[in-house]
């Protein structure tokens, strides 16, 4: 309860900032892309894993005010990236969202009201929802998702292939992207079955036009085997580890 406690302040108290995760395209390696991943920097027990305060921000409703300060810092980045770079190829920070997120009211109106405070494009913007946040509103989300959509805002489903009913979830919902989830990508040249998987991934995705990006790559081989099935995208410690914003901007210096 004292972790709750904590990070019911974490804001006001300047304890949360963002890491960034390179998202690239598997054809010639460049940034397509950032995953924007919170950092919680506790003034005593110092940095804590969002695997570990994700889970309570979840459970307490915190994770809406969290998950607003996060897509606010994550478009207001963005934004100045792109008024420092020329990034002459389409460019885009995907930030996770969680379910209680979705059970306010207004979400879409806020989501634009962050862009147009920020400056952000909404084609710059991508969110990852997993199979869970679906399952949970399946009503008023594909309301949302579409209305999202028609703005250019692209959606990803993340973790995919770990939740349940994924299949149907692609004819019901306006899904963009599927991150297919590490634990597939990670026995890819070791488990006859994952292998398998993803090859059917990403030929459903091809199918269904979508475009999938291969998660936790963390090998040469690993991500020459996805080339070879024609995976466009990837991500992993491979090519970054989710880096801070001035080591993120660096990694953009070097490519614009
Ligand atoms: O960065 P790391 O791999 O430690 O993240 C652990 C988990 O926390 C991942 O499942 C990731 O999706 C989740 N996570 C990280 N940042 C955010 C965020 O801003 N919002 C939500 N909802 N989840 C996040
Ligand atoms: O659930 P989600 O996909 O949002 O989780 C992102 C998490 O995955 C981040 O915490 C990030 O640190 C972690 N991650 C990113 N790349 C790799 C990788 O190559 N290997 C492993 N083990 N974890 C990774
Ligand atoms: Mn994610
Ligand atoms: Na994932």
């Amino acid at each position: 309860f004292q972790l709750e406690t904590d990070l019911r302040r974490a804001i006001d108290n300047q304890e949360l900032h963002l890491h960034y995760q390179p998202i690239v395209s598997l054809v010639n390696q460049k940034i397509v892309g950032f995953e924007a991943l919170v950092r919680w920097q506790h003034p005593q027990r110092g940095a804590i894993s969002p695997a570990e305060f994700i889970p309570i921000a979840e459970e307490t409703g915190l994770i809406v005010p969290i998950g607003w300060w996060v897509l606010q810092q994550a478009c207001l980045q963005m934004q100045l990236w792109q008024a420092q770079f020329a990034m002459n190829v389409p460019f885009k920070i995907s930030v996770n969202f969680s379910a209680p997120q979705f059970t306010q009211p207004q979400v879409g109106k806020q989501i634009i009201q962050i862009l147009q405070a920020t400056g952000l494009d909404a084609k710059s913007l991508q969110l990852e929802l997993t199979e869970s946040v679906l399952m949970e509103h399946p009503e008023a989300i594909a309301a949302l998702m579409e209305e999202l959509n028609a703005l250019g805002v692209s959606l990803a489903l993340d973790d995919f292939g770990t939740g349940y009913s994924s299949l149907s979830y692609l004819q019901r919902f306006p899904i963009n992207i599927l991150k297919l989830d590490r634990s597939f990508v990670c026995r890819i040249g070791k488990c006859y079955q994952s292998w398998e998987i993803v090859r059917a991934t990403i030929m459903l995705a091809r199918a269904l036009d979508m475009e999938v990006v291969a998660e936790g790559i963390e090998t040469l081989e690993q991500l020459a085997r996805l080339r070879g099935l024609k995976c466009k995208f990837g991500q992993g410690y491979y090519f970054s580890q989710p880096v801070d914003s001035t080591a993120a901007g660096e990694l953009l210096a070097q490519q614009f």
